[in-house]
């Protein structure tokens, strides 16, 4: 994918998370310090990163709080300050607000995460159109204080996948080319662990909407349910999903692991071929 400023992500590739925040359901409360968030930031870089996703407030299932923008902002704008000139890969920021995503285009940022697919700020569908970048519209139901709540589907591939082409023309509609746009089915928002797999085993139903395809799977409570609860287990079942899901077509996979993830998915590529994402 060719973004605004002209940099390419090669796919499949690997998101790397850096969540600057107290409560995050993973790694909270250990970035909030800027230097030790920028210095993670270089080492997933290092150590395989194509993308390093920026977020400064929490979606957590059990009740993630809301951030004012400004406290969102004051956590992040020493880290994209301290990243500027130092990340060479491209910088995607993880917000549901146009004035956080704002700020963080402005200190080179590329792609907007939005955990709403545009449907939280009526300007960040603006903004992304003016800005030229890339977008991820990510499936939730509910708001991430309370998405846990409306975990009920009759077929959840089918309401995803239906969510998700419905947010694409909104998207394109607003301006934001097909070409910029990255589609994610929200693994573990409002979702079961049942949910997730069914999602997870049917991709390729969407990936065939035509649309570069983000997973995140990474830590997240069913990886845990499955492969086990100790740091090994958890990183071992995160990087199997990982690969899983490039075999079956998925573009991007985020990771709080980016170098297991990227062996992972190394290995995905070898064995079913070079040429299974496009
Ligand atoms: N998952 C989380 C946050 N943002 N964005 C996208 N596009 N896809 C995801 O699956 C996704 C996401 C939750 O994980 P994490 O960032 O580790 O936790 P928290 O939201 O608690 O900061």
């Amino acid at each position: 994918m060719r973004l605004h400023d002209g940099r390419v992500v090669h796919f499949p590739a690997v998101m790397g998370v850096l969540n600057v925040t107290p409560d995050s359901f993973s790694d909270g409360g250990q970035y909030l310090n800027p230097e030790r968030a920028i210095a993670h930031a270089l080492e997933m870089q290092e150590n395989g990163a194509d993308i390093v996703d920026l977020g400064g407030e929490s979606t957590r299932p059990s009740g993630a709080r809301e951030v004012p923008a400004e406290a969102e902002l004051r956590r992040l704008l020493p880290v994209l300050r301290g990243l500027a000139g130092r990340l060479r890969v491209p910088l995607s920021i993880d917000t549901r607000k146009a004035e956080v995503a704002r700020a963080a285009l402005e200190h080179g940022a590329s792609i907007i995460n939005d955990v709403t697919a545009l449907g939280y700020d009526p300007q960040m569908a603006r903004l992304a159109a003016a800005s030229k970048s890339a977008v991820v519209l990510m499936h939730m139901r509910g708001s991430p204080e309370n998405h846990m709540r409306f975990a009920r589907y009759r077929d959840v591939v089918i309401a995803v996948t239906g969510y998700l082409a419905a947010r694409a023309k909104y998207a394109i509609r607003a301006g934001i080319p097909a070409s910029r746009i990255i589609l994610d089915p929200g693994i573990g928002f409002a979702k079961t662990a049942q949910h997730n797999l069914a999602i997870l085993n049917s991709l390729p139903v969407l990936c065939a909407l035509g649309y570069p395809v983000l997973v995140g799977t990474s830590r997240k409570s069913f990886i845990r349910r499955i492969a086990g609860d100790s740091p090994r287990e958890i990183e071992f079942g995160s990087a199997a999903a990982d690969a899983l899901a490039v075999a079956a077509g998925a573009a991007i996979v985020r990771s709080h692991d980016p170098g297991a993830a990227r062996a992972a998915i190394r290995m995905a590529v070898e064995m079913r071929g070079r040429n299974i994402t496009k």
